[in-house]
């Protein structure tokens, strides 16, 4: 028996060595990991690090997230517009300012387009912003802290889509509307959309030094919905390029009712010119309710101001300074090439990609050949501002991005597939199928005038059967193309969060030099912080209770409190007075209805617990910080509410 099962074994084992051997000879001709040297492109081995970061949208889920490439490792979830139990953002006293709006504190968006900040039209990796969709709003993200510093909310707007793109020297960010709205909202028939509503094309002045935001102005366009958008470059800078929909300015079943006209527009937006104007007193102030939410690295603390003003302008008041080039057929996507010169419209019901040329564009409006207006905007005569079409044999162009060698690269959502083509001959070099439905796609600077052309990120809507599903609702997918040669070559493929849609993403050496390491206890200007462990004490005042309280390897001090009582409103204001790397310690308290927090070396951070039972109750330290974090432990001693027991606090007693 045993003789026999050894025979068929032996068997098994020479038949699948032929088998394999067969397979390996057969990939090695064809496609695939294994027969080509294509793993080799994406592994990073142990202790090597990945040459780009790719900072991809994470949708509804708020949040970015950073990707080494071209490992598609994850190295982190920023917190943008959502709360984060992982870092305690949005939990935080601190930090619980940054999700104020005019509706509340709104700890959730939808965000969809990161832009790196850029000098002379390259990106300087100093900030990347980001849009809000649901409640109109931009955040500034520090690229050294990897933190979210900045959120301003955007009135009149609604969907805020056509953003969050900077122009080349981070002068402004833009916040265009998806949504037209009634400016102000009134109570109206929604019938009477038509010629009523507005779209909100908005101008955020970027504060050179310190990246602090403030909208300096808003043009109010005709009601149609704005899209996408992209700032000119190198001859074109001063222009900004949006797409827009449903020009048609229907209110109702838009899948069919704004596909009625061929061609809706690229309105083409002369900034520098309005600037001017505004500079010079035009514009109308108009009330307005929206927060503005900044965050102090020095005191770590975030404050929520709300703004009631705002600068709008009527576009009929700056002749000149607007236009509208139609395009084909209800375009999605509006990209500007490295040059600045092609204007590159998607229509996402075309089978075609339009390119606008920006020298034509200046010649029209010069020789002041125009084909009607819109509102008063005038009309550039489709031929006169053409500059090619590219006839793609794909279905629904949606994003296009350059290699700076001469090569746009455009996604097809319908077609699932990258299109790579050349600029000036429109001509179709490339094409590799995505899996499947790609939406963005991103090669690291290819929003700026010096994209680096090796890698090319896309975007995939629908990942099924590409990995072991998990449930109806599996993640978005990234491909990773490798884009130095004539034909691009799929590289990898990795799981996203919520839905991505933008990406950015830029050399690592640009980020690496400035990343943050600790907090200086030294420059801790927080109210609450605590200098030294022996700073660490327990005051009340009436209800509140504050615990100046101090986190390091193994202990918090104090980690004894009594005197608590039901009804109480205690807050802990932890300082980290490690200043050694990557050394967080946490805080959670038991009962409490809010999440822990992550204290970074040198940080202060306040968590508020309020006692509801009498009890002895334990908090612990939720990060891993030591061979005896599971020491690191305290206890609070909570009293009836009317109880005399006096505040007491200590370590090691
Ligand atoms: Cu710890």
């Amino acid at each position: 028996m045993k003789i026999r099962i050894l025979l068929i074994n032996c068997f098994f084992i020479a038949a699948l060595a032929f088998m394999v051997s067969c397979g390996q000879a057969g990939e090695k001709n064809g496609n695939g990991a294994l027969g080509t040297s294509i793993a080799e492109k994406v592994y990073v081995a142990p202790g090597e690090r990945d040459e780009q970061y790719g900072f991809l949208s994470g949708g509804y889920s708020g949040n970015l997230t950073v990707y080494g490439l071209p490992s598609g490792r994850l190295f982190k979830e920023i917190p943008v517009f959502s709360q984060f139990p992982t870092s305690g953002y949005g939990y935080s006293e601190e930090t619980k300012p940054m999700l104020n709006t005019s509706f509340g504190f709104i700890p959730w968006d939808d965000l969809h387009h990161p832009d790196i900040s850029q000098t002379n039209g390259e990106l300087d990796g100093r900030w990347i912003f980001a849009n809000g969709n649901n409640t109109p709003r931009i955040a500034r993200i520090s690229l050294s802290t990897f933190e979210t510093e900045e959120i301003i909310e955007v009135p009149n707007s609604a969907g805020n889509h056509s953003s969050s793109f900077i122009t080349e020297n981070t002068e402004y960010v833009v916040a265009g509307t998806r949504f037209s709205v009634p400016v102000p909202q009134k109570d109206m028939p929604i019938k009477e959309y038509k010629s009523n509503f507005k779209g909100a094309l908005t101008f955020i002045a970027v504060e050179p030094e310190h990246g602090h935001m403030d909208i300096k102005f808003q043009l109010l366009m005709p009601g149609f919905n704005y899209d996408l958008s992209h700032p000119g470059r190198g001859k074109s800078h001063g222009w900004f390029f949006f797409s827009t929909y449903n020009t048609e300015e229907a209110s109702t079943l838009l899948e069919v009712n704004a596909s009625q006209n061929d061609k809706d527009f690229i309105a083409a937006v002369n900034w520098k010119k309005i600037e001017e104007f505004v500079n010079n007193g035009g514009g109308t102030k108009m009330p307005a309710n929206y927060a503005h939410n900044v965050y102090d690295e020095s005191t770590h603390t975030a404050k929520s101001t709300m703004k009631t003003e705002v600068l709008t302008v009527n576009p009929s008041d700056v002749p000149g300074a607007i236009y509208f080039l139609p395009t084909p057929k209800s375009p999605h996507g509006c990209d500007v090439d490295p040059s600045g010169q092609y204007i590159i419209g998607a229509g996402k019901l075309s089978a075609n990609i339009t390119v606008h040329s920006f020298d034509k564009m200046l010649a029209a409006i010069e020789a002041e050949k125009f084909d009607g207006d819109a509102y008063g905007i005038p009309i550039i005569n489709y031929d006169d501002v053409l500059a090619g079409s590219v006839q793609s044999g794909g279905l629904g162009p949606l994003h296009t991005e350059f290699d700076g060698r001469g090569n746009a690269y455009t996604t097809f959502f319908i077609s699932s597939e990258v299109v790579k083509w050349k600029l000036g001959t429109w001509e179709v070099v490339d094409r590799k199928p995505t899996y499947y439905s790609v939406g963005h796609l991103m090669i690291p600077g290819g929003n700026s005038r010096k994209p680096h052309g090796k890698y090319l990120v896309a975007m995939n809507k629908i990942t099924k059967d590409r990995y072991l599903p998990t449930g109806p609702e599996m993640e978005h997918s990234a491909q990773i193309y490798d884009i130095s040669g004539e034909k691009m070559e799929l590289l990898y493929d990795f799981p996203t969060h919520g839905e991505p849609h933008y990406a950015a993403g830029c050399n690592a050496e640009l980020l690496v030099e400035n990343s943050k390491k600790i907090y200086r206890i030294d420059e801790n200007n927080h109210p609450y912080g605590i200098k030294s462990p022996a700073d660490a004490r327990v005051e009340r005042d009436g209800n509140e209770v504050h615990i100046y309280m101090s986190t390091i390897r193994s202990h918090f001090t104090p980690d004894n409190i009594e005197g608590i009582k039901v009804g109480d409103k205690v807050y802990f204001h932890i300082t980290n007075h490690e200043q050694d790397f990557d050394v967080p310690h946490g805080f959670s308290m038991i009962g409490q209805g809010t999440s822990e927090i992550l204290i970074m070396p040198g940080q202060t951070k306040t968590s508020l617990w309020e006692p509801k039972r009498v009890g002895v109750w334990p908090f612990y330290c939720t990060d891993f910080c030591s061979a005896l974090h599971q020491e690191m432990q305290g206890y609070v001693r909570v009293s009836p509410a009317g109880s005399n027991i006096e505040l007491a606090w200590s370590l090691d007693e």
